[in-house]
């Protein structure tokens, strides 16, 4: 289903909806309804236009009490320079919207294929840890490009990226739900998070639609001017996963023993300047 523009605001889910110190709760009005909302890259691109976040990454607005809080977990392996335009990028794009918010780079550090669904599992755990509510699923190359779309969680889980450039701002198929999500924590927790078994690309995010699904959860989407994404480029030397189909004809019987309460998690963690960086190997 999707959010009208007016009904953004009600369709979030907040943490408090009352202050519980001095300082008045931050406005969202005025994030999303901010007339000529767009921006591109090449507004923000290198320079720095924002403040400097606590160590690993996380932020708190100083002139308001924020009353949405979201980790952004991003899956990563060897994108250097993707990483860097995507910190300064998102550290300006999210103090804009007046969240409390930490990023979370989680980083494979060895030779097998590409396990995106458990690095988000993994950090999604972490995350729960610290204590946040909502969880941003996001892909390292995904850049968004409209202010009004707001990083947090909405009541059903959020297929965010829905109109990206290199699909022609189209959705190639109505239940695709990768590149940019986001999901109450709970929710993820009532799913079981994501497979552990999707080694290479492709068909993740398909098995995580096929779990909120078995669970009534039925995603929304906010409207196309609004979800614009450019993704950002680089070679692509996918392997892609052989054994996805198989995986996806069985989700439903697998999630249960499959996820969260399988995750057999060893990794280290850094706190970076910008980022926390989890190291997993
Ligand atoms: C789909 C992939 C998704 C991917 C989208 C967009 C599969 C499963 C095949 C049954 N799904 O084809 O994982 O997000 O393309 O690129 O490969």
């Amino acid at each position: 289903s999707c959010v009208k523009n007016e009904n953004v605001l009600d369709s979030l889910y907040y943490e408090q909806k009352m202050a519980h110190h001095n300082l008045k709760n931050c406005n969202y009005e005025d994030v999303v309804f901010m007339p000529g909302n767009d921006i591109s890259i090449e507004d923000v691109s290198d320079e720095k236009i924002y403040l400097k976040p606590l160590p690993g990454g996380e932020y708190l607005p100083t002139q308001c009490s924020p009353l949405l809080k979201s980790a952004i977990i991003v899956p990563y392996r060897d994108r250097p320079k993707q990483l860097k335009t995507f910190l300064n990028y998102m550290h300006h794009f999210l103090q804009k919207q007046k969240l409390h918010y930490r990023i979370f780079i989680v980083d494979q550090k060895n030779e097998n294929l590409f396990n995106r669904a458990k690095l988000l599992n993994i950090g999604a755990k972490l995350a729960m840890k610290y204590g946040f509510p909502c969880l941003v699923l996001h892909d390292i190359d995904l850049i968004p490009l409209n202010y009004a779309n707001i990083y947090a969680c909405s009541n059903t889980p959020r297929h965010m990226s829905s109109s990206l450039d290199t699909f022609r701002y189209n959705l190639p198929y109505l239940t695709i739900f990768g590149g940019a999500v986001a999901i109450l924590s709970e929710q993820f927790k009532t799913i079981n998070g994501m497979s552990n078994l999707f080694e290479g690309w492709g068909g993740e995010d398909d098995d995580l639609y096929k779990r909120l699904i078995e669970h009534g959860l039925i995603p929304c989407r906010f409207c196309p001017s609004i979800s614009k994404y450019t993704m950002l480029l680089h070679k692509k030397n996918r392997k892609t996963s052989e054994s996805r189909f198989n995986l996806l004809k069985k989700s439903t019987q697998r999630s249960k023993f499959d996820g969260l309460n399988t995750l057999n998690d060893n990794f280290t963690i850094e706190v970076e300047s910008l980022f926390t960086h989890i190291i997993v190997s």
